[in-house]
C-alpha cells in the first residue's frame, strides 16, 4: 500500500544512505576453488622458485564452454574444467634445458613478471580459435629462438618465423614476445594449429616487462575497437634508473612505460589502419601519435611505471561511462589507479601519482603550474598537463607495496559489490573498494581530488581476516612451504608477500588467487554492515 508519510520517511533515510554506506564495513567471503600444481619449490630459498605456483590469471573461455584457461608464469598454460575442477596442461612454455615445453629461452629466475606473463582470448575466439600470449625470453640462454614442438606435435611450425626485437634506448637484456595462437579445434583440451609471432620488445632490465593485454568487451563487429588490442608494456625498470635510460617512459620513440593499441589481425580494419614496421599487425589511424614524427604509432598512453593490470570498467547503466582502467605499481611512495584516456601522459618518472618525483626518487609537492614537456627522442617545446590517478594509496602501514588487479564488479552473486571497483595490494594482501562514481568524479584533471577507498575484510573458513596474508600463509605452510611466513619480502609487508590478485569469470564473478600458496579462491559472499 502506498503511504505518503512512510514514503517521506524512506526518502529521508535514503538521503543519508551514501554516508552510511561509506562507513559500513564490507566483508567478502572466500572459499578455496582450486589448488594449482606446485611448479616451484617449498624450500623457502631463491627468488621466484619459492612461490609454490606462479598462477598469473584466470580467463574463462568465451561461449559457455565452462572452462578456464590458467597461465602459470613458470610455464604451464592449463585448462581448468569448471565442473570437475580437473586441470589439463594445454601448452607448456618452459622449454629450458631439461623441461618439456616450447621455449628454450623462457626467462623465469627473477622478476615478478618473468615467464608466461599474459594470456587473452580473441573476442571472436568461438569462430577463429585465436588467443594471445606474452612470455619473457632471455636471449643469452642456450637453445633455439624458435618454438620447440617436440612434445606439442599439434603445433604446426612450417610458417613460423620470429620478428626483429624493437628496443628502447640504452642497454637491454630481456625480450617480451607477443604470439597469436590459432587452435583449429577448440572442442578438445589439446592444441592443434598454428602460431604467429606478432611483436618482440626488448627491455632495459628484468623489471616490469611486456605483459597484460585486453580487448574492449563492448566492441562488436564493425565497431572501430572490434578486435583491437590494448597491450601494456612496463618501463623495464628504466624510470627509476639514475642513468641515461631514465627518460624512456616519457620518450615516445620506444614502448617502455606505455599502453599500446594494435590490431593483431592483418585482415581487420584494413581501410582505417596501417601495417606495422615488422609486417605482423596493424596500427589504427586514430591512435594519438600516428602523425608525430619519430613517435611510435602504437602508443595509446605513456608515462607509466608498471601498468601491469588492465581491466575494462563497464557501467551497466550508462555505456558512455565505460573506461579502460589501469593499475600501475609505483616506486617508493604511491600505488595508483588511472582511467585511461587516449594520448594521456601519466607523468612517470617526472611524477608519481599526484606528486613530483625527483631525480633522487623521492617525491615532493607538484609545481604550482604543472606541465611536462613532450619528449620524442629529445625534449620538444610542446608542453602537456600530466593526467593524475583517481585512486592512490601509500607505501605505509595499512597501505602496501604494489597494487594488484582490480575490477568494477558487475556480477550477480554479490549485490553488495555492484558499482564498486575492488582491488588488492599484492604484498600485504589488503583489499579495498572504491565506488566507481567516485572514481569518475575524481577524473577531473585536478591532482588533489581522489576517490575515497574503503577497506574490505576477508572471511575464510569461518574466520574474518584483515588481509589475505594470513590466509595465504596458512595454506602455504599446509602445503609444505618452508619460509618463516611467506616467501619473499617487501618494505611494507616485511617478511613475506601475500601475492594476492583478483580475477573475474565470464559472468563477472570474482576470484582471488595467490602465487605464494598457489591457491585460487572464489569470492562467494559480500556483506556491508
Ligand atoms: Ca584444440
Ligand atoms: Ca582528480
Amino acid at each position: 500500500m502506498y503511504n505518503p508519510k512512510r514514503m517521506a520517511c524512506c526518502l529521508i533515510v535514503l538521503a543519508f544512505l551514501p554516508v552510511m554506506a561509506a562507513s559500513a564495513q564490507m566483508t567478502i567471503e572466500i572459499k578455496d576453488y582450486v589448488t594449482m600444481p606446485v611448479t616451484g619449490l617449498a624450500d623457502g630459498k631463491g627468488n621466484n622458485e619459492v612461490l609454490l605456483s606462479r598462477v598469473n590469471g584466470l580467463r574463462e573461455e568465451p561461449g559457455g564452454a565452462n572452462r578456464f584457461f590458467v597461465p602459470d608464469l613458470n610455464g604451464p598454460l592449463y585448462i581448468l574444467d569448471k565442473e570437475t575442477k580437473k586441470l589439463t596442461t594445454y601448452l607448456d612454455f618452459n622449454g629450458r634445458e631439461g623441461h618439456p615445453g616450447l621455449f628454450h629461452k623462457l626467462f623465469l629466475e627473477t622478476g615478478y613478471g618473468s615467464g608466461l606473463n599474459g594470456f587473452y582470448f580473441d573476442p571472436d575466439y568461438r569462430r577463429n580459435g585465436k588467443f594471445y600470449t606474452v612470455h619473457i625470453e632471455n636471449p643469452a640462454l642456450p637453445g633455439s629462438i624458435m618454438p620447440d614442438n617436440a612434445n606439442f606435435r599439434g603445433l604446426n611450425l612450417a610458417a613460423y618465423t620470429t620478428t626483429p626485437a624493437i628496443a628502447p634506448p640504452g642497454e637491454t637484456q630481456f625480450e617480451g614476445v607477443l604470439i597469436e595462437w590459432t587452435d583449429t579445434n577448440i572442442s578438445n583440451a589439446t592444441f592443434e594449429g598454428t602460431a604467429r609471432e606478432i611483436l618482440r620488445v626488448r627491455m632495459n632490465t628484468r623489471l616490469h616487462p611486456l605483459g597484460e593485454m585486453i580487448f574492449n568487451p563492448t566492441a562488436r563487429p564493425g565497431d572501430p575497437d572490434w578486435r583491437v588490442m590494448y597491450l601494456e608494456c612496463g618501463d623495464g625498470g628504466s624510470g627509476e634508473a639514475m642513468s641515461s635510460i631514465r627518460p624512456n617512459p616519457q620518450r615516445l620513440d620506444n614502448f617502455e612505460g606505455k599502453i599500446l593499441r594494435i590490431i593483431p589481425d592483418l585482415n581487420e580494419h584494413t581501410s582505417t589502419s596501417t601495417v606495422s614496421e615488422n609486417g605482423r599487425y596493424r596500427i589504427p589511424n586514430d591512435n594519438p601519435f600516428v602523425s608525430k614524427p619519430g613517435a611510435r604509432k602504437e602508443i595509446w598512453v605513456y608515462g607509466l611505471r608498471n601498468p601491469h593490470r588492465l581491466n575494462w570498467a563497464i557501467d551497466p547503466n550508462n555505456p558512455a561511462n565505460n573506461h579502460l582502467v589501469v593499475n600501475s605499481v609505483g616506486l617508493h611512495t604511491w600505488e595508483s589507479v588511472y582511467i585511461v584516456r587516449k594520448g594521456a601522459n601519466y607523468g612517470y618518472p617526472l611524477r608519481e601519482a599526484n606528486e613530483l618525483l625527483k631525480p633522487d626518487n623521492t617525491t615532493a609537492p607538484l609545481p604550482a603550474v604543472d606541465r611536462i614537456p613532450v619528449q620524442i627522442s629529445d625534449v620538444t617545446d610542446e608542453l602537456v598537463v600530466p593526467v593524475y590517478p583517481v585512486i592512490k594509496y601509500g607505501h605505509v602501514p595499512g597501505g602496501g607495496d604494489a597494487i594488484g588487479a582490480g575490477f568494477l564488479y558487475n556480477g550477480k552473486a554479490l549485490p553488495a559489490l555492484r558499482g564498486k571497483y575492488i582491488f588488492t595490494d599484492i604484498t600485504t594482501g589488503h583489499v579495498w573498494y572504491a565506488d566507481y562514481k567516485d572514481m569518475l568524479a575524481a577524473d577531473d584533471g585536478k591532482p588533489e581530488t581522489l576517490s575515497p577507498i574503503h577497506e574490505v575484510k576477508i572471511s575464510w573458513n569461518g574466520k574474518v581476516h584483515d588481509t589475505m596474508f594470513p590466509i595465504a600463509e596458512a595454506a602455504y605452510q599446509a602445503r609444505g612451504g618452508k619460509a618463516a611466513h611467506l616467501p619473499g619480502r617487501a618494505t611494507v609487508s616485511g617478511d613475506g608477500r601475500a601475492d594476492a590478485r583478483f580475477a573475474i569469470d565470464a559472468a563477472g564473478e570474482l576470484y582471488i588467487y595467490s602465487k605464494t600458496d598457489g591457491v585460487i579462491r572464489a569470492v562467494v559472499g559480500a556483506t556491508a554492515k
